[in-house]
């Protein structure tokens, strides 16, 4: 007998702004992701002062699943999906991000959406701001450096709540919200955050005032999203690499538990509603002088998440060196590579381990329930003349996380809620802008120039995934 819980979210995962395309359909505006221009692995994608002529920005047209989510969807309902994750394109909703009154076709669309889903029987889990901020609110703003985001982004997230409360019960506040510790490359901050640093900028205090104003702001939505209704279930969403150290020196410990506090302390305020004291520490040690008021602490006690969502993609490893005696982790130079496991064609470290550890982790730290609302093999598909991807590659990488995650469930005795792999359908890689690099169950035949019919059709995955759900985890 299967140990995962009667009405387990088995889905896929996706994000509006990958996959939508009709970047300026309904009255939509640019978002960040509408800037960036497709790069490749070791080529960062660039960050254009707005829409610039003559450069391939991937997300403005994406897969189209503005106009082909009603075909999407009947693939997802056959590959079994009791859940389908992804979000509102907040500029669908607020063009600009500053304006008073919400855009009606766009909240139509994802009305049409909602009750697409659940024809089919698909809850939708709905994450408010996916790497897809108005970019409006980075010119006009400076993205979250600013305070005033926080009255913008709760009216959002209000807006959204209020429309959608009897179609969305299942509710994520920022994607990914500590990617931005690294602080150091220009993607996290600009995706996370709309955060463009000036030449010579101390850059770790922006970041940390940036990520305090979107946790009073998750904290606020919460706030608000229970007074509108309390069934509603809002979480947080956290990309966990866990940091292991590279041995069993002192040093390595100390290094890799310094490592975690940097990376993980947001998910401390989403759940415990306070920082946590190393942290305001280290502000003090650094002279970080943040505005932190006490009018945002008592926000965020009165907004703590429900849940954990978060992501598992690899492990991280990191070791102590000579030249940082006090330990300090800098995601940009402290990471080192781990000699036990494999690595994909992007340099993502495979460790199907590191899931059952993230999985304990998280339930020994908060006990709070948890889901996976990504987890995935990006990978080169081929495909055959007779139209069919033989990728094995990505059974063999879901199966042995699914295989650990069942570890966690049945023998530690962790609380998941369920699993929601990334990029069930193809769609613009989010770190590189590349189409190559693909997730999916269903290829789309679209490449990285945006050639190609965009035609879906189904991998060897698909059949192996539609039974990986039928048998509640059983089969793998
Ligand atoms: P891509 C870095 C590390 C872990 C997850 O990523 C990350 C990133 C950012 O690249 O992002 C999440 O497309 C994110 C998705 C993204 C997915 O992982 O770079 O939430 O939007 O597509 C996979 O291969």
């Amino acid at each position: 007998m299967s140990g995962f819980k009667e009405g387990f979210l088995w889905g896929g995962a996706v994000a509006a702004h990958q996959l939508e395309g009709g970047w300026q359909e309904g009255g939509k505006g640019a978002s960040v992701a509408d800037v960036m221009t497709a790069g490749a692995h070791g080529v960062p994608r660039e960050i254009t002062d707005g829409v610039l002529p003559g450069k391939n920005y991937p997300n403005h047209d994406a897969i189209d699943f503005y106009h082909r989510y009603k075909e999407d969807l009947q693939l997802f309902a056959e590959l079994g999906f009791k859940c389908f994750r992804t979000s509102i394109a907040w500029t669908r909703i607020f063009p600009k991000g500053d304006e008073q009154q919400p855009n009606e076709a766009g909240l139509q669309f994802y009305d049409d959406l909602f009750d697409e889903c659940r024809k089919h029987g698909i809850e939708p889990v709905i994450t408010l701001s996916h790497f897809e901020m108005p970019y409006h609110l980075v010119s006009e703003y400076g993205g979250w450096r600013n305070r005033k985001l926080i009255d913008f982004f709760v009216r959002f997230a209000s807006v959204v709540f209020e429309r959608y409360q009897h179609k969305v019960k299942y509710w994520m506040t920022f994607n990914e919200i500590n990617n931005q510790a690294n602080f150091h490359e220009d993607f996290a901050p600009f995706t996370n955050s709309g955060l463009k640093y000036q030449p010579g900028e101390d850059r770790e205090p922006v970041m940390f005032q940036a990520a305090h104003y979107e946790l009073v702001a998750s904290a606020l939505a919460v706030k608000a999203g229970r007074e509108i209704n309390p069934s509603l279930q809002i979480g947080c969403m956290i990309a966990m690499c866990p940091i292991y150290p590279l041995s069993c020196a002192p040093n390595d410990i100390m290094m890799a538990m310094n490592a975690m506090h940097r990376r993980y302390w947001f998910t401390d305020v989403h759940v415990r509603g306070a920082y946590p004291q190393h942290l305001l520490n280290y502000f003090a040690r650094r002279g970080f002088e943040l505005d932190i008021t006490e009018e945002d602490r008592a926000a965020l006690k009165q907004g703590c998440v429900d849940y954990i969502g978060f992501s598992y993609y690899m492990s991280f490893a990191t070791k102590a060196t000579p030249d940082n005696p006090q330990l300090d982790y800098d995601e940009s130079k402290s990471l080192v590579s781990n000699p036990y496991v494999q690595k994909s064609d992007w340099g993502w470290q495979i460790d199907p381990v590191g899931l059952r550890y993230s999985l304990n982790w998280f339930w020994d730290h908060y006990q709070l329930p948890l889901f996976i609302v990504e987890n995935g093999f990006g990978a080169i598909d081929v495909q055959e003349s007779d139209g069919t991807v033989d990728d094995q590659y990505r059974i063999d990488y879901l199966a042995a996380h699914i295989s650990e995650m069942k570890k966690a469930v049945e023998e530690d005795g962790v609380d998941l809620m369920g699993y929601t792999p990334w990029g069930c359908i193809d769609l613009v890689s989010a770190g590189t802008g590349e189409m190559k690099k693909r997730y999916g169950f269903i290829y789309v035949d679209k490449d990285n120039e945006g050639n190609g019919t965009l035609n879906r059709s189904k991998k060897k995955s698909f059949a192996w995934y539609q039974k990986v759900i039928a048998s509640n985890g059983e089969s793998l």
